[in-house]
């Protein structure tokens, strides 16, 4: 930690070496970076930082309270000192000490902490504008750019040739899926209609340094868009596009999903949610895909976000939206799944995100919370870099706790059983990039997911229904269920209603955590109820499950509404560890001795001290999936050794003693524990509503469906088709293709009060 965040420093004081003239012990060449100790601590340094119109670039030293400050708008080198912030900082009693930083020796890279681009001072979200912002520069003086991170955004096209985009683009993370060919290439139009996946791709790694509009979170990443927005979507679509190269794909960035209309219940169809089961279960080499959700637009028409299968679901990682001033945007929906929060557009005056644009522009009015969503994917890009390692539920462990409510405003802030402030608006708060990092670098792996799931009897609905059930030691009783500190909780429901969107259903925890899993939609007048609907909440996150949970299910309209619940599945997910009384760790990983040119960690082949090579980094544990190997060999010099690496366990372990398939000692999600013979057993077919997918006729759909699924697409849509159309009869209708950005744009260029009104949805054929 500390040679990282020392190494990030000398470089990023070393920026401008290259252009000095070389060799000369010269002249002390006074740099524009100020270190200065401040003993009330980082919260006071930014502060201050603000007070005098400085860059807080964050700590120096973990745990020194030694704070990184950069001034701006003024001679980045000099040959004197600069004496008038000299001046200033000697006055300033809170800062007993602090130093000019001067060139110590050169480099042959060229690292900028603050991004020379041009519009880097519009980027407000995070180059200090506000406070706080997103924290990205912190991340970024520490040296985590995204390097060696594959991020692909599921849109409408990527216009690869954008000169901010190039460099990073990148072929193999990139499809088109409406056209069937590798092209990702936006369909161009008059409107300018598919501008939505370039926007999203250059939040997330417009280069940096270029001269072109301004830099993305990551921009060191590499980028690519799959098309598959622009034209029909279908289940097989959705599927293809998010199993789409999963060993080389780290992170999905996702800004759609059904209707935001307010009255539409649906999720993702059989394939979808294979898809999703896949990535977490094999992608990133089994550690997981990372799939980044927005949370939905349909704040105007009071739409739920807990009602859309695909940000609801566990698998995905879902941001909300905060403007500007800290408030809820007019678009923001809120509910329990939602796990953290950045930046996006507000209200008229409020500023909007800096991006890149089609036909080689640049836009600095990207809206909505699909603005948001590749943000939190940037972040998520640098909290890999600092930690391969992490798997998909180590990360969402890691946003919990590097969100903060800070100064976010909404009216449901609530503490959590274990202290945490959380809100059905922002879920846990504003995503702290910095903090990301180093609990990412920081981070032991997580236990194996555990699964209890209880079933609860049905009753008639009145105007009110309350179910509580007391969980003990009893109810979840198998080895692989038992639970000490939860991850998600999902309530599974079967329900008949007259009147849906009149009833609100909220769920309260044993510790006292009380969470709406839906509130009222006055949209939503369908008589359909919720067949085998999960809805999620993050907020029970680290609680320990035992004791008496109560579900209460109110009728908020009319006092003729009648109906009866069917089923009620409360379903805990979570691990045996109690995460709260883990140690504060060293780092887990080792620093990067070695970059190429371009940043890029070059890793080694073999490690010193306490650490693993893992994919040619040096961690200090091996993750889920590998098991630690030592073995004697030979030093450059001769000398013999141990080399400690991670290989690779059998692929049906989810953690393992050593490399064959009966040496598992924990077992990947469905798939159980065959405790004798140290094997995984994995289970044939799930659907994400009802777990097990039901007996009888839907089976065999089901598997023609997976079989054909590989075999010929051509066949399977047919078939699927006329399987979907059968099985969905009476449904309401999919929306999928709605795009989660602010809909007034292409109507409103700018957005008064009636435009927001009314937002246009991309057309759904
Ligand atoms: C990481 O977690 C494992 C398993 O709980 C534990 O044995 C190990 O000591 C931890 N490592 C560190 C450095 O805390
Ligand atoms: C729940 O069950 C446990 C174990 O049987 C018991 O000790 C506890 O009092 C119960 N709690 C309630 C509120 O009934
Ligand atoms: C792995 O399984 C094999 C075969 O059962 C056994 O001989 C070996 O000891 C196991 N390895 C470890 C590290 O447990
Ligand atoms: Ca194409
Ligand atoms: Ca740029
Ligand atoms: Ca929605």
């Amino acid at each position: 930690m500390k040679r990282v965040v020392a190494a990030g420093l000398v470089l990023c004081l070393l920026l401008l070496w290259g252009r000095f003239p070389r060799g000369a012990a010269g002249p002390r060449v006074y740099l524009s970076s100020w270190a200065v100790r401040v003993p009330a601590g980082a919260q006071v340094a930014q502060r201050l930082a603000r007070r005098h119109g400085m860059l807080y670039l964050g700590q120096v030293i973990e745990g020194e309270p030694y704070y990184h400050l950069k001034h701006r708008g003024i001679v980045q080198r000099s040959l004197t000192r600069h004496w008038g912030w000299h001046i200033r900082l000697k006055r300033e009693p809170l800062v007993p000490w602090f130093e000019q930083q001067t060139v110590k020796r050169r480099a042959k890279r060229a690292v900028t902490v603050v991004p020379t681009d041009p519009w880097f001072y519009k980027q407000w979200y995070i180059n200090s504008d506000v406070s706080p912002d997103l924290n990205v520069l912190s991340a970024w003086s520490q040296g985590y750019t995204g390097s060696g991170v594959v991020v692909s955004i599921l849109d409408d096209g990527i216009e690869k040739d954008h000169p901010d985009l190039i460099a990073n683009y990148d072929p193999e993370a990139s499809y088109d899926f409406n056209d069937d060919d590798p092209d990702p290439q936006p369909r161009y139009n008059a409107w300018d209609e598919n501008r939505h996946g370039t926007r999203c791709a250059g939040e997330v790694a417009a280069t940096a340094d270029n001269d072109v509009c301004g830099a993305g979170i990551a921009y060191r990443a590499k980028i690519g868009g799959v098309r598959m927005l622009d034209g029909t979507v279908t289940d097989i679509v959705e599927a293809q596009s998010l199993s789409f190269h999963p060993q080389h794909i780290d992170i999905y960035s996702a800004s759609w999903g059904p209707e935001d209309d307010g009255k539409t219940v649906d999720g993702p169809g059989i394939l979808a949610t294979e898809a999703f089961r896949k990535g977490i279960i094999n992608g990133r080499q089994g550690l997981g895909s990372l799939f980044v959700w927005a949370s939905g637009n349909g704040g105007l028409r009071g739409d739920n976000c807990n009602c859309d299968g695909y940000t609801n679901s566990i698998y995905t990682l879902s941001v909300g939206s905060t403007t500007e001033r800290g408030r809820v945007p007019w678009y923001n929906e809120a509910c329990a799944s939602t796990l953290t929060t950045t930046y996006s557009s507000g209200a008229k005056g409020e500023k909007q995100i800096v991006t890149t644009d089609l036909r080689h522009t640049c836009t600095s009015g990207h809206t909505g919370t699909s603005a948001s969503a590749p943000l939190a994917a940037g972040m998520i890009s640098l909290a890999l870099e600092a930690n391969p390692a992490l798997t998909w539920r180590d990360m969402q462990h890691i946003v919990v706790r590097a969100s903060r409510p800070a100064h976010l405003q909404a009216d449901d802030w609530a503490v959590n059983g274990v202290g945490r402030k959380v809100s059905h608006y922002y879920g846990y708060g504003l995503l702290d990039a910095g903090r990301l990092v180093d609990l990412a670098k920081r981070w032991n792996a997580t236990g194996p997911q555990r699964k209890c799931s209880i079933r609860i009897v049905y009753k008639p609905i009145g105007s009110r229904l309350s179910i509580a059930k007391n969980i003990t030691s009893s109810s979840c009783q198998r080895k692989d269920q038992s639970i000490r500190s939860l991850e998600h909780v999902q309530v599974q429901l079967s329900l008949r209603y007259s009147r849906r969107g009149d009833l609100a259903i909220s769920l309260t925890s044993p510790m006292g955590t009380k969470s709406t899993l839906v509130a009222v939609r006055p949209h939503d007048t369908s008589r359909e109820g919720y067949r085998d609907w999960s809805f999620m909440s993050t907020h029970y996150w680290d609680e320990n499950p035992r004791g008496v949970w109560s579900l209460l299910l109110e009728n908020k309209g009319d006092a003729y509404n009648t109906g009866s619940l069917d089923s009620f599945v409360l379903k805990l997910y979570g691990t045996e560890e109690d995460m709260r009384a883990r140690p504060a760790a060293a780092s887990m990983v080792g620093s990067c001795a070695m970059r190429s040119a371009d940043g890029e960690c070059l890793g080694k082949l073999q490690c010193h001290g306490p650490f693993y090579v893992l994919q040619r980094r040096c961690v200090s544990y091996c993750p889920p999936r590998y098991y630690a190997l030592s073995r004697p060999s030979l030093a450059p010099d001769g000398t013999p050794r141990n080399a400690r690496f991670c290989a690779a366990c059998h692929q049906s372990c989810y953690t393992c003693r050593g490399g064959t398939e009966n040496n598992c000692t924990a077992c990947p999600p469905f798939s159980s524990f065959q405790e004798a013979a140290h094997r995984c057993l994995q289970h044939p077919y799930y659907t994400s509503r009802g777990g097990e997918v039901a007996q009888g006729h839907r089976n065999l759909p089901l598997l023609l469906a997976v079989a054909l699924m590989f075999v010929g697409p051509v066949v399977f849509s047919l078939l699927y088709g006329a399987y979907r159309l059968a099985s969905r009869k009476g449904k309401g209708q999919k929306g999928a293709g709605a795009l989660a950005e602010s809909g007034s744009e292409p109507l409103c260029l700018n957005q008064t009060e009636e435009c927001l009104k009314e937002p246009l949805r991309k057309p759904f054929p």
